[in-house]
């Protein structure tokens, strides 16, 4: 983990921009301008916090976060990368890739028309990994002010095309899960996780009643969460982006996860911008690949 006295040397601690610890122990960049505060994890490039002045927090954490050494902190923004899920074909490789936890490295730290931004590196060597041969380059942007864009580019630095899946797989704040739904992914094709991956389709309008764990393939942009208990609509946006993943655990699988916090479930949906199962991209040699997701909050 790059030391936060060496990053103050090298990043400077602007008005805007600090880097610390929590209380529970993540190394931490803070982020505070007129238009929000944000705060990023360094292990992993976890965002956990996005508030936008006047707002409610708009990611989720549970209400105590808990640092478990080679495993992401549930919550936030974890980046599953290079691949989504279970590993294509080892049992026993960390689900969602091993980019969520990961030492990053900070390449960027600057002011931009958009908010504060921040640009952190993970550099894949070729042959570096027995779960991963391939050689690769990880960019992941933030830029955390009235609205939050989060971009993930991914380079292949190797000799030989792979396929990659990921995702952001955002933990939204919600203010009760029964009470809210989601707009936009009407009529499309998704994988039921709970149901041996069978192929359904989407009603007009997903609500969320007990245990969620939805693959929808195909773009979707934008997508709504309509949250009726904090009166706000959260809109995102998506670029690069075919599929998008619903989930929430609900009690009996929180209760199996353990890190979820009492009741944790009502307070947090993940809508998560992916590229997952058929919509997996191949990259050749040198090719780049870019996702990227533009969230907003608007009142109701
Ligand atoms: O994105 C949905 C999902 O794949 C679920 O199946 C569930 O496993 C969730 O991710 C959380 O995964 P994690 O490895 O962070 O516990």
């Amino acid at each position: 983990m790059a030391d936060i006295d060496s990053l103050k040397a090298k990043f400077g601690v602007s008005g805007r921009i600090s880097f610390g610890t929590t209380i529970w122990g993540a190394d931490v960049i803070e982020i505070r301008n007129e238009d929000c505060r944000a705060t990023l994890a360094l292990a992993g490039a976890q965002l956990i916090d996005w508030t936008p002045e006047g707002e409610w927090p708009v990611i989720w954490l549970p209400a105590e976060p808990r640092l478990t050494p080679g495993k992401a902190l549930r919550g936030g923004v974890p980046v599953c990368w290079p691949w989504f899920g279970a590993h294509p074909a080892l049992a026993d490789a960390p689900a969602h890739g091993f980019a969520r936890t990961a030492k990053w490295v900070l390449e960027v730290a600057k002011e931009t028309d958009d908010g504060t931004t921040l640009v952190l590196r993970l550099d894949v060597p070729e042959g570096s990994r027995p779960d991963w041969p391939h050689g690769a380059e990880a960019w992941l942007a933030i830029t955390a002010g009235r609205t939050l864009l989060i971009d993930l580019e991914t380079r292949n630095t190797g000799g030989t095309p792979f396929a990659l899946t990921e995702a952001l797989h955002t933990y939204f704040r919600i203010g009760e899960i029964t009470d809210t739904l989601i707009v936009g992914l009407d009529g499309s094709t998704y994988l039921d996780a709970l149901d041996g991956f069978a192929r359904k389709i989407a009603p007009p309008v997903t609500t969320i009643a007990g245990e969620i764990d939805r693959v929808h393939l195909g773009r979707h942009s934008p997508i709504v969460i309509c949250d009726e208990e904090l009166r706000r609509h959260i809109v995102v946006e998506s670029e690069g982006s075919e599929s998008t993943v619903v989930w929430n655990p609900w009690i009996a699988k929180s209760e199996r996860l353990g890190d979820m916090g009492e009741d944790g479930y009502r307070r947090m949906l993940c809508v998560e911008t992916a590229n997952a199962f058929d919509d997996a991209r191949v990259l050749a040699p040198g090719e780049t690949h870019r996702i990227a997701q533009t969230v907003s909050v608007h009142p109701i």
